[in-house]
């Protein structure tokens, strides 16, 4: 497993930046690369990419020194293991409701003595053909480089996240302003003084822990604001951006 620099810069104190990639597609996520992002987050949860997908997106990223970062569908060991085994550096497991399930997260993502991943020579240990390789090495490098994502995204979550804080090996917890606000009844509509109270909510647990505070921010305003309010791990929609900047010149070459 590669250093992973968006960790190194968290653990620094630093902010990153990334984009939600729904795309199975090594070029657009070489494009993401090479335009400055410290992580492209690959969704499995809401879109087609599997662990195969992960494995050649996982490529792309050490290429270029990004940080790939893996959304697994649901909290299960099984699928944490085989996508960690591509060699993809970090986890986001959605919809994290107890203390309980983030530390089945953690397990899951951590070799024994943290956790409980099986060990093999996956592609995560360049098939132990890149000498010279000891399972120890190995196992000490993942445990230590790999970026642990908890989703905050429902009231009985944020209930929770007292005792999830404690967790010491959870490196980010990320709030899912969509799906937080469809549990409270105000879906999308995140400056809904409910929603807003719960971002609060998140905010005050987490900024006395020594996590990091994530969240998805879709416009630049968004962005600065969170920041403002202390996020670090910032994850973007990179069409979101795409999307004014083209029918913008679409309009004005076509009005020309
Ligand atoms: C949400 O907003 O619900 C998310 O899961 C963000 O990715
Ligand atoms: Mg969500």
């Amino acid at each position: 497993m590669y250093p992973n620099s968006a960790k190194a810069k968290l653990q620094a104190g630093g902010t990153v930046l990334g984009t939600y990639v729904r795309h199975p597609d090594t070029g657009i996520a070489e494009i993401l690369c090479y335009l400055g992002y410290d992580f492209l987050m690959f969704d499995g949860e809401h879109a087609p990419i599997g662990e195969r997908e992960c494995e050649n997106l996982a490529r792309v990223c050490e290429l270029t020194g990004v940080t790939g970062i893996a959304r697994v569908p649901s909290n299960l060991p099984w699928m944490i293991a085989r996508t960690l085994d591509t060699g993809i550096q970090g986890i986001q497991v959605p919809m994290v409701n107890s203390a309980a399930e983030a530390r089945a997260a953690i397990q899951a993502m951590k070799y024994a003595p943290m956790g409980t991943r099986g060990l093999a020579g996956s592609r995560a240990a360049n098939y132990g053909q890149l000498l010279p390789f000891t399972y120890p090495e190995h196992i000490a490098k993942c445990n230590a480089e790999t970026l642990s994502v908890i989703q905050i995204e429902t009231p009985t979550a944020i209930d929770a996240l007292p005792e999830i804080i404690e967790i010491p090996e959870i490196d980010v917890i990320f709030i899912g302003p969509t799906d937080l606000s469809l549990c409270l009844g105000h879906p999308g509509d995140f400056q809904h003084p409910d929603v807003q109270d719960a971002f609060r909510r998140i905010t005050r647990i987490v900024e006395k822990s020594d996590k990091a505070l994530g969240v998805l921010a879709a416009t630049t305003e968004a962005t600065l604001e969170w920041k403002d309010r202390g996020a670090r791990y910032i994850m973007g929609v990179f069409e979101a951006l795409m999307g004014p900047a083209i029918r913008s010149y679409l309009k004005s070459v076509r009005e020309h």
